[in-house]
């Protein structure tokens, strides 16, 4: 079983002017104690990605060496992963199949799951998914068409239906955190409460959820 820090901090493309932003961003998480990080392109093409994802992997490799430190996840893509050499990757329920990935990645990379109701949890509870997520648990407004709000009753509810570490997603902030992790979470995802000052806010969301 892995073991999933607090905070899962996710880097999203669309949120940054350049790559030297997206960059620049990131290193201030992993400065300031961040060791979980997804990247996330809705919009960029394959080539984009692969761009950012080599950058992010070359440039934060330097600052927290794997294996022991920082763990980078690919949204959506399997083929990305393996060619950005990023440690993981995320699938939502419009991706390919987590046991399709899994024969991709093999079993030394993550493999996580979203999910958004009691259904898809129980079905991802049966999958090799090394963690699943739930969500949105909060509205949010960082994603297109998210599915409803599950709230902290959703969490609850998830965590009962699975041993697997759980991730909670979706309007989580330094401000409401800790009722996430108290409804059963044993990480929080966040977005948009990094981004205005990520190193406050990384130190904050640490210490708020020790
Ligand atoms: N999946 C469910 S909610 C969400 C994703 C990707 C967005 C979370 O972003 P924020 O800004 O932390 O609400
Ligand atoms: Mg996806």
């Amino acid at each position: 079983m892995i073991s999933v820090p607090r905070l899962y901090s996710i880097v999203d493309a669309a949120c940054f002017a350049t790559t030297e932003d997206l960059i620049s961003f990131a290193h201030q998480l992993v400065a300031s104690g961040c060791t979980l990080l997804q990247y996330r392109n809705k919009t960029g093409n394959a080539r984009v990605m692969l761009d950012q994802a080599r950058s992010l992997r070359r440039q934060l490799r330097a600052r927290a060496p794997a294996p022991h430190g920082l763990k980078l996840i690919m949204n959506d893509r399997a083929d990305l992963c393996l060619i950005a050499e990023f440690d993981g990757v995320h699938l939502g329920q419009d991706d390919l199949l987590p046991e399709s990935v899994r024969s991709i990645i093999g079993t030394g990379r993550w493999l996580g799951v979203s999910t958004h109701n009691p259904e898809q949890i129980q079905e991802a509870d049966r999958t090799s998914a090394d963690y699943l997520a739930i969500g949105p648990v909060f509205s949010t407004s960082s994603k297109d068409k998210p599915d409803p709000v599950v709230g902290l009753e959703g969490v609850r509810r998830a965590r009962q239906l699975t041993r697997k570490p759980l991730v909670a997603i979706g309007g989580i902030t330094r401000g409401n955190a800790a009722s996430v992790i108290k409804a059963g979470a044993d990480s929080v995802a966040v977005i948009s409460d990094l981004l205005r000052e990520p190193r406050k806010s990384t130190e904050e969301f640490f210490r708020i959820l020790r």
